[in-house]
């Protein structure tokens, strides 16, 4: 079965799938292995591996590294084409479609193509919406695009079903890491209700309260990346799983 698939395998079985992001920059080998095994343990679903700039040049180590400890979907979240490897299970095909800057719409993509092809990895269409969240965010200034306005839902629905129509497979909400706050719940609302592929939101969800709440309103998938950087909250790990798994058929 294809990571995509296997995503879509989650969805139906749990309700919803809960991502970690890992950023090779911010995390050291010792600590990956237990961070890794600890997170299985809880019931998260998969990784995303990524970051909008790697500093060093590890991610061929640190995803041969990750591989070899965990069978959970490994899926590249890249910052930019130099973030593919054949290490991986799959690569978030980005397209930042809440901008209009070529060269993350199409100019990229044509680089990574043949790229990712030669990996053998699997490509997932995602259409990407960078939603303004209180801050310039990383990804936003790297993108070189505006962000939406938080206050207009009615915009990232039009933009989330024009990534449908044009074929994309998974739609992604993005506050940006680190986010001083995470996306609005009116937005996952209208988005989730005129889109029929899954949503994926993530950014500055920093309780499993805000992450259920993501759920409740019709988010498939939860990422969240900087929260556990600080060791001290990685025992919440089980509560950010449950509350992303709210709506499994399993629990009713
Ligand atoms: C960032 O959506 C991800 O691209 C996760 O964000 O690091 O704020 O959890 P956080």
């Amino acid at each position: 079965m294809n990571i995509y698939n296997r995503l879509l395998e989650i969805i139906r079985i749990k309700g919803a799938v809960y991502l970690v992001l890992l950023d090779p920059d911010n995390l050291q080998e010792d600590k990956l292995v237990i961070f890794t095994k600890h997170c299985e343990k809880c019931g998260v679903d998969g990784f995303l591996i990524g970051g909008s700039l790697l500093i060093n040049d590890n991610l061929e180590y640190f995803l041969k590294k990750l591989k070899s400890i965990t069978s959970l979907p490994t899926i590249i979240f890249p910052g930019d084409v130099n973030q593919i490897s054949p290490q991986a299970d799959a690569i978030l095909y980005l397209s930042v479609v809440s901008g209009r800057n070529p060269e993350h719409l199409i100019g990229k993509h044509v680089l990574a193509a043949p790229i990712i092809r030669k990996c053998g990895i699997e490509p997932i269409a995602t259409g990407y919406l960078l939603i303004e969240s209180g801050r310039t965010t990383t990804a936003q200034y790297m993108s070189g695009s505006l962000p939406i306005p938080r206050n207009k839902p009615e915009i990232a629905a039009a933009t989330a079903l024009a990534a449908e129509y044009l074929g994309m497979k998974l739609i992604y909400l993005e506050a940006g890491s680190g986010a001083d706050n995470p996306i609005p719940n009116e937005m996952v609302k209208a988005v989730t209700t005129l889109c029929s592929v899954p949503v994926i939101v993530g950014g500055g969800i920093k309780t499993p309260g805000i992450a259920k709440e993501k759920v409740v309103n019709g988010a498939k998938i939860i990422v969240t990346g900087n929260f556990f950087e600080d060791e001290t909250h990685w025992d919440l790990i089980r509560g950010f799983a449950e509350a992303v798994h709210i709506n499994s058929p399993l629990l009713v």
